[in-house]
């Protein structure tokens, strides 16, 4: 069993702020964490609590949907901002426009893999599928049931994708009547719950929601295991006869404000969950369309969803909070994720033969130029305009909607192509020094539309931070994106840390869409920082596409 724990619990714990332990029921048994079978908990069948050592008490009763008008929705600016938090009208993600010209998510499967998520809420129970407990002691089939006050990050996550609309109370989510599934899988932080989760019900699941990562803000590399990234590829190639899942994650939260010193920048890349080949990588924007304090960049990241800016002023995000309430203040890339999930459900609803690549094409290219004036928006090879921290913009729920109804399938995995070059140019890295080497993708590599681009990076080094990474190409010319920036790395107390080694470090880029594969590509490594000098012993170049 590959032990995740580091990763898995710690991610929802910087990026939310709020996992702590909650006890973990009676016994610490390992009942709950078992990955038999198809054994999903069943809404229409009874109440099952096995709620203990918990401060949270619920009743046995299944909340019933009422109907009327949702009294916060006027609060939920990220679906139509008119202007009612302050910041730019339109700035959003054009759900509410989305809903009236195509449906609210009717007929997806989307699951939350987070932590409790509360499935009893009023909110949430009327679009409740299934669920599953990963809580040690607590038997598979019973609710995922927050334990505690500091247990409420999956209930908050899960009413921004799929609160109830129209029922009379609370909020609506981006897809308020999508089919819920609630996966408690963080609740003791193995990767064999993760991937468990991101497989159960793969049949009949569009979308995986998972607002979790590495250890954010320490600058370091954080690998993931093959046990989740198999479930991954497992997901995209097999769920939903073939199609594949739709896999969200957060770009994470590791950014640096400008009042932080000393600061650890993480880029999204150095995190081995959120640059794996087949997510779509979500970062956020705030309520003026601009990145947030703790925004990452990212050559991997795809599309935003909403959140807040970051700093003490500026709307938050309002959804679902524990014990049948609602709150006002959830944040960071944890918000965004559902929002840029729920989307995806609204696109599968509008065209359910798309396949998993389709998804990410049409978000992509439907996606909104938010903070147009920026200088990082630059176009590729391919005329599509593309951010460092804001990948191709924010998700549109009504451009994404009318997309998906009029596209032509490009295929699921089965007809995915790949091209693969590999080098050892053993470099010297000296201080203030910048080596290169070039990978000449010959014509018989004939993807004429890159997807997706895969950089395996080996180099030894006696502090791997000093380096900076540089994918380049300029035939056809393409903005340049940075795969690793120059850092120091630090724990939590401020103490300096490696940064981790690049032993065959896998970098992702969808920063080349829709290019042509063809031509001159060339890595750049320079060590910015005196002191230590290492050697670039090798690197690999992976094209995928069509
Ligand atoms: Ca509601
Ligand atoms: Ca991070
Ligand atoms: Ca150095």
């Amino acid at each position: 069993m590959n032990s995740v724990s580091p990763y898995a619990r710690a991610i929802a714990i910087a990026i939310l702020g709020l996992l702590a332990a909650c006890g973990g029921g009676g016994g610490g048994g390992s009942g709950g964490g078992g990955s038999s079978g198809d054994d999903d908990g069943n809404p229409g069948g009874p109440v099952q609590l096995a709620q203990q050592n918990c401060s949270f008490s619920y009743a046995p009763q299944k909340p019933s949907a009422g109907t009327g008008a949702d009294p916060l929705l006027s609060r939920q600016w990220h679906l139509r901002n008119e202007g009612q938090s302050g910041g730019r009208v339109g700035e959003d993600v054009r759900a509410i426009a989305a809903w009236s010209s195509s449906g609210k998510g009717e007929g997806v499967r989307l699951a939350i893999v987070d932590d409790a998520i509360e499935t009893l809420h009023e909110d949430l129970f009327p679009n409740l599928a299934a669920f599953r407990n990963y809580r040690p002691g607590a038997a598979p089939d019973t609710h995922p049931l927050p334990c505690g006050p500091d247990d409420t990050h999956g209930t908050a996550v899960a009413g921004i994708a799929a609160a109830r609309d129209g029922n009379g109370v609370g909020v609506a989510g981006v897809a308020p009547r999508v089919a819920l599934a609630a996966y408690n899988a963080l609740a003791v932080g193995l990767e064999s719950d993760v991937a468990d989760a991101l497989r159960r019900g793969a049949d009949v699941t569009g979308v995986y929601s998972n607002s979790w990562g590495s250890p954010d803000g320490t600058g370091a590399l954080n690998a993931s295991g093959a046990t989740f990234r198999n479930a991954i590829l497992d997901g995209v190639a097999l769920a939903r006869g073939g199609r594949g899942a739709v896999y969200v994650f957060p770009a994470g939260n590791g950014g640096c404000p400008p009042s932080v010193a000393p600061c650890s920048p993480d880029n999204s890349n150095y995190d081995g969950y959120v640059n794996t080949r087949g997510i779509v990588t979500a970062c956020a924007v705030d309520v003026d369309g601009q990145a947030p304090s703790y925004a990452e960049p990212g050559a991997n990241i795809l599309v935003c969803g909403m959140s807040d800016p970051g700093t003490s002023s500026g709307p938050r995000i309002t959804t679902t909070g524990v014990q049948n309430s609602y709150r006002f203040d959830f944040s960071g890339t944890s918000a965004s994720t559902p929002m840029v999930s729920g989307v995806a459900a609204l696109v599968l609803q509008a065209n359910p033969s798309l396949t998993w690549r389709d998804v990410r094409l049409i978000l992509a290219r439907s996606a909104r130029r938010n903070d147009s004036g920026d200088p990082g928006w630059q176009a590729n090879a391919a005329g599509l305009r593309v951010h460092p921290y804001y990948g191709f913009g924010v998700v549109d729920a009504e451009a994404a909607t009318a997309l998906a109804r009029s596209w032509s399938s490009v295929g699921g995995s089965g007809s995915l192509r790949s091209c693969s070059y590999a080098r050892s140019p053993n470099l010297t890295l000296h201080d203030a020094t910048t080596v290169s080497d070039a990978i000449q993708v010959p014509a018989d590599c004939t993807i004429g539309n890159i997807e997706f681009v895969e950089i395996g990076f080996s180099a030894t080094h006696a502090y791997s931070g000093d380096l900076r990474v540089e994918l380049l190409r300029s035939d056809p010319a393409s903005p340049p994106a940075v795969l690793a920036d120059s850092r120091t790395c630090r724990n939590d107390s401020g103490t300096q840390i490696s940064c981790g080694s690049y032993d065959n470090w896998v970098f992702g880029s969808v920063r080349n869409l829709d290019e042509p594969a063809q031509g001159k590509w060339t890595l750049a490594v320079s060590d910015t920082v005196a002191g230590n000098e290492g050697t670039w012993t090798a690197w690999s170049l992976t094209i995928w596409g069509r």
